[in-house]
C-alpha cells in the first residue's frame, strides 16, 4: 500500500502516453488532416508544442513518482522543512521563459503569412463576403468575372450557408457579423476567425483538395449557435465559374422567360 502514490502518479503519464498512440487509429484525433498548405504548417506548430508539453509533463511525473518511491521506505530520517532552493529556482524560471520565447519566435512565420497583408499569397482571390448572423452564414459573391466590392453591388449573387470556392486558390473572404460575436471555423482547412459586429475582418485560406468541408460557429451566439452549420465546397476553377453562372441565372430571372433562356446568354460571361 505504501506504493501506492508512486505507482499512482507513474500511472497516468503511462496512459497519456498510450493514448496518444492509439489515438490517431481510433479517431480520437484531428476530425481530418489539414487539407490546406498553411493548416499542415499549423499542425506542425500544434505537434511541436505537444512534444514540449508531453516531455514536460512525463519528466514531472518520473521525477515525482521516484521521490515518492524513495521516500514511502524512509523511516530512519524526519522529515525536514526547505525554505527552497535559489538556483533551482532560478533555473526553472528561465527554462520555461526560454522555451515560451522560442514558441513565440518560432510560430512568427506561420502568423505572418496567416495575418500580415503583406505577406499573403500574391494570386490572393476575393472570393466572397461571408456575414454571420443567428444563426446562419450570408454570403455575398460579386457575379462572375468581377471583382468583390466592399459595397454591395446590383449584380451580386447570394446563398446561404454554402460557400463555394476554386481548389487550390488562395481565396479571401471579408468575415462580418449582423448581431453579436461568432466565430467562421473550417476544422479541416484550420481556418478560424471570430466575426465581430462592426468590424470586417478579411480572412485568408487555400484548400488542397477538391470536396466539401463543414462549415461551423464555434462563437455561442445564441440558442440556435447549434445550427450555425454550413459548408465550404472547394472544387476545380471551371466548376466555380459553373456555378456561379448558375446562381447568376437563378438569381437573375425575369419570372417570364425560361431560367435557361435567361441564363443562356449570361453564362457566357467569362
Ligand atoms: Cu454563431
Amino acid at each position: 500500500m505504501n506504493k501506492f502514490w508512486p505507482f499512482f502518479f507513474m500511472f497516468w503519464p503511462f496512459v497519456a502516453v498510450v493514448l496518444f498512440f492509439i489515438a490517431p487509429s481510433m479517431g480520437w484525433w484531428f476530425p481530418s488532416e489539414a487539407f490546406s498548405p498553411l493548416g499542415v504548417q499549423i499542425d506542425n506548430l500544434f505537434y511541436l508544442i505537444l512534444v514540449i508539453v508531453s516531455v514536460t509533463f512525463v519528466g514531472t511525473h518520473i521525477g515525482l513518482g521516484y521521490a515518492l518511491w524513495k521516500g514511502v521506505d524512509n523511516k530512519a530520517e524526519k522529515g525536514w522543512f526547505s525554505h527552497g532552493s535559489h538556483s533551482l529556482e532560478v533555473l526553472w524560471s528561465i527554462a520555461p521563459a526560454g522555451i515560451l520565447m522560442f514558441i513565440s519566435l518560432y510560430q512568427l512565420d506561420v502568423w505572418r503569412t496567416y495575418r500580415v497583408k503583406s505577406a499573403y499569397p500574391k494570386d490572393l482571390y476575393g472570393v466572397a463576403e461571408v456575414t454571420a448572423r443567428q444563426f446562419e452564414w450570408r454570403i455575398r459573391y460579386p457575379a462572375p468575372g468581377k471583382k468583390l466590392q466592399p459595397t454591395p453591388q446590383p449584380d451580386d449573387l447570394y446563398t446561404v450557408n454554402d460557400l463555394h470556392v476554386p481548389v487550390n486558390q488562395p481565396v479571401l473572404i471579408r468575415l462580418r457579423s449582423m448581431d453579436v460575436q461568432h466565430s467562421f471555423f473550417v476544422p479541416a482547412l484550420r481556418v478560424k476567425q471570430d466575426a465581430v459586429p462592426g468590424t470586417v475582418i478579411p480572412v485568408w485560406f487555400e484548400a488542397s483538395k477538391e470536396g466539401g468541408f463543414d462549415l461551423t460557429c464555434a462563437e455561442l451566439c445564441g440558442w440556435g449557435h447549434y445550427k450555425m452549420r454550413g459548408r465550404v465546397f472547394a472544387e476545380r476553377k471551371t466548376e466555380f465559374e459553373k456555378y456561379l453562372n448558375t446562381l447568376k441565372a437563378e438569381q437573375g430571372f425575369d419570372g417570364v422567360n425560361k431560367p435557361s433562356e435567361s441564363g443562356a446568354e449570361i453564362a457566357k460571361t467569362e
